[in-house]
C-alpha cells in the first residue's frame, strides 16, 4: 500500500504543482464573487470540465465547514459516480477488449494487464488484433515475454476479428483464466475502422454472449477535453463498460479524470501512472483525490 500510494502521488505530481497548488491558495483566501470566479478559471484551465467545476463551485460556495474538505469529497462523489450499479459479467476466461485512438497506451496497458493478473497467479492470453503494423504484434510479443503470457498472432494484414476469435478459441481449449485482446488505434470519426471493433465485439459473442466481459477505452490523458468526443463516439460505436486513463504522470490535465466522469456516464477501470508493468493502478476514488489533494 505505502509503494502503491507513493507511486500513485508522484504520478499525480504535474497535475498537483499546477492546478491543486493554485486552487489550494484561492480556496483559502478568497472570498465572495471572487471565489467563484478564481475557481471557475483555475478549474476550466485544468481541464476540470464545466460541469464538474460548477459542482465543484457550489460544494464551497456559501458553505460553512473547510472548503479544502468539501472540494475532496465532491471529487469523490463525481469520482464515484452513481449510475455505476452495472452488474459485472462474469465466467473463464475473463475477455478484455482494449480500443481506443493511434498511441494512446492501449498495447502498454495489455502489457500492465497481464503483469497484473500473472501476479495474482492468473493464466493470461494476449491476442495481437492490431494486425496493421509488424512492430505492434512484435511490441506485444515482448510482453508476453516479460510476463509469461501466451501470445495468440498472425501475419500482419490480417484480420483482426478473426485473431479475437482465434484467441477465443485458444483461451477456451487452454483453459486460461483471462483474455486480453490488444486493437489498432483508429479515429473515433472513422466509421469503417470504428466498424471493425463491432465486428471484433461480434464474433467473440457468438462464443457465447457474455463475450466481451470488458470492452475498455483507453485514453491519454494528455489530451484533456478532447477525451470527452473520444469517449462519446467509441461508446456509441461499440458499447464501452469502462476506461483506462493512461500518461497521468506526464500531464498536468489530471483534471480531465473528473471532466471525463462527470461528463460520461462510464466508471474509469485504471490509470496509467508511467512505462512500466507496475504502473497501472486499480482506480480509486478516494485514493485518487487522496493522491491529488494531498
Ligand atoms: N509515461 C507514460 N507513458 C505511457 C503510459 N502508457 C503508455 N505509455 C507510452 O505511450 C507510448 C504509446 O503506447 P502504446 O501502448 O504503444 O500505445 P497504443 O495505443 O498501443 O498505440 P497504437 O497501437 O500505435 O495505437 C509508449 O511509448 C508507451 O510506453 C503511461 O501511463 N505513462
Ligand atoms: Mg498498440
Amino acid at each position: 500500500m505505502g509503494g502503491f500510494f507513493s507511486n500513485l502521488r508522484s504520478g499525480l505530481r504535474k497535475t498537483r504543482d499546477g492546478l491543486v497548488t493554485s486552487l489550494k491558495k484561492v480556496v483559502d483566501r478568497v472570498e465572495g464573487d471572487e471565489l467563484r470566479e478564481s475557481l471557475e478559471e483555475l478549474l476550466l484551465g485544468g481541464d476540470v470540465g464545466i460541469r464538474a467545476a460548477n459542482r465543484l463551485i457550489r460544494s464551497v460556495e456559501g458553505k460553512q465547514g473547510d472548503r479544502w474538505e468539501l472540494i475532496g469529497a465532491e471529487m469523490i462523489r463525481i469520482l464515484e459516480g452513481d449510475g455505476d450499479a452495472v452488474e459485472q459479467r462474469t465466467g473463464t476466461p475473463h475477455v478484455i477488449v482494449l480500443v481506443g485512438t493511434n498511441g494512446s497506451g492501449k498495447t502498454t496497458t495489455a502489457g500492465k494487464l497481464a503483469h497484473r493478473y500473472r501476479a495474482e497467479g492468473k493464466s493470461v492470453l494476449l491476442a495481437a488484433a492490431d494486425t496493421y503494423r509488424a512492430a505492434a504484434i512484435e511490441q506485444l510479443q515482448v510482453w508476453s515475454e516479460r510476463t509469461g503470457a501466451d501470445l495468440v498472432r498472425q501475419d500482419r494484414g490480417g484480420d483482426a476479428a478473426s485473431v479475437a476469435y482465434d484467441a477465443l478459441n485458444a483461451a477456451i481449449a487452454r483453459s486460461k483464466d483471462v483474455l486480453i485482446v490488444d486493437t489498432a488505434g483508429r479515429l473515433q470519426t472513422k466509421s469503417n475502422l470504428m466498424e471493425e471493433l463491432g465486428k471484433i465485439r461480434r464474433v467473440l459473442a457468438k462464443h457465447g454472449e457474455e463475450y466481451p466481459h470488458e470492452t475498455l477505452l483507453v485514453l491519454d490523458a494528455a489530451v484533456g477535453q478532447n477525451a470527452l468526443s473520444q469517449a462519446k463516439l467509441f461508446h456509441q460505436a461499440v458499447h464501452l463498460d469502462g476506461l483506462v486513463l493512461t500518461k497521468l504522470d506526464g500531464t498536468a490535465k489530471g483534471g480531465m479524470v473528473l471532466a471525463v466522469r462527470e461528463e460520461v456516464d462510464l466508471p474509469v477501470r485504471y490509470i496509467g501512472v508511467g512505462e512500466s508493468a507496475d504502473d497501472l493502478m486499480e482506480f480509486s476514488a478516494g485514493d485518487f483525490v487522496k493522491a491529488l489533494l494531498g
